[in-house]
């Protein structure tokens, strides 16, 4: 099979786009996809800076190489930001992997350690919360996260792709039954008070394509799952049936992103009546945030204000970016 936009071999056929690519256009392919939701981004007035937020896993690190290459094209300051879990041996592969990927690309990272901000990783503190580790983990990551985009002032970038947001449309729409509207299907989505904006610019690429970025570009990352990752049988299934209908209908994974997404006008109509936690100042659905609340129940303190002012320290002792480092 040879390549649509040149001569050399197709390693990829892309039946929803009607293309089959060779290595180099395939790299350009993914790229321009991500500069796309860049450029969307700086065209809404978003500040000309991402914090790229990094697991270790192939999505993130695929989101981060591709970061680097977009940043240079435009002119943006890109760093990384890796939020260390203490969920060994996992936490040490992944911090080892991104360390070396940062230092190759020349890109500056922020590590926020769980155990030392809050003083109890992510066992600990699921015990105290009463709640699963992923649902506790999912409360102190998207905490971390937005209060790192809020002291630097500027985008956060993660590494959701498009099975990803499908199969959460899908499971909400006929599993769940729950508001679509929740999850902000968006590829940008504008700051709120005590929220930064946030990007997902792997959102219109699907895992196949992001795997075979990184086959291509030799983007290494952590190949083992979370021990804590839990089994969800009918995720898979979901997952299964959609790619049996995007094989018989190319296209249907981007159609269900695109009749679910938000306009961003909406999103930000919405984001400025968001509420503000009465104990650390960042977004809140009530009176105190998720992780406040939490904290607050099991540890009989808010612990919001000692995690945020822990990321200002990190953020104050960070190295400024090197001058043109992006
Ligand atoms: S890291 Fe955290 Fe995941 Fe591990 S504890 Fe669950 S949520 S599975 S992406
Ligand atoms: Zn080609
Ligand atoms: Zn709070």
């Amino acid at each position: 099979m040879k390549c649509s936009r040149c001569e050399n071999r197709a390693v990829i056929r892309l039946r929803y786009a009607k293309l089959a690519l060779c290595e180099k256009h395939l790299v350009e392919y993914i790229r321009k996809k991500v500069r796309n939701v860049v450029k969307k981004a700086l065209s809404y007035g978003l500040p000309p800076k991402i914090v790229v937020a990094v697991s270790g896993g192939k999505d993130s690190m695929v989101l981060l190489h591709t970061m680097k290459a977009v940043a240079r094209d435009l002119g943006i300051e890109v760093r990384a930001l890796y939020i260390d879990l203490g969920i060994e041996p996992i936490s040490s592969r992944a911090r080892r992997i991104i360390e070396e990927a940062c230092s190759n690309l020349g890109i500056d990272l922020i590590t926020v350690n769980v155990l030392r901000a809050l003083g109890e990783s992510i066992p600990g503190l699921s015990k105290r919360f009463r709640k699963s580790y992923c649902a506790t983990c999912g409360i102190v990551k998207r905490y971390i996260m937005n209060a790192v985009g809020v002291e630097y002032g500027s985008i956060v970038a993660t590494g959701h792709h498009l099975d990803d947001i499908v199969t959460y449309i899908v499971k909400e729409l006929i599993v769940v039954g729950g508001d679509v509207r929740n999850i902000k299907v968006s590829d940008v989505i504008p700051p709120a008070p005590g929220a930064c904006p946030r990007i997902r610019p792997l959102i219109k690429l699907s895992e196949r394509e992001i795997m075979a970025y990184a086959i291509v570009e030799g983007v290494e990352y952590v190949r083992e799952s979370c021990p804590y990752a839990p089994r969800k049988p009918i995720d898979a299934t979901l997952k299964n049936l959609i790619s049996i209908l995007e094989s018989r209908y190319p296209g249907t994974k981007l159609g269900i992103l695109s009749r679910y997404s938000l306009r961003y006008s909406d999103l930000k109509r919405e984001s400025s009546e968001a509420k503000t936690c009465v104990h650390c100042g960042l977004i809140s659905l009530g009176n105190e945030c998720a992780l406040c609340r939490h904290t607050r129940v099991g540890y009989g303190r808010a612990l919001g204000p000692q995690l945020r002012e822990y990321i200002r320290s990190i953020v104050r002792d960070a190295t400024p970016l090197r001058q043109g480092s992006s």
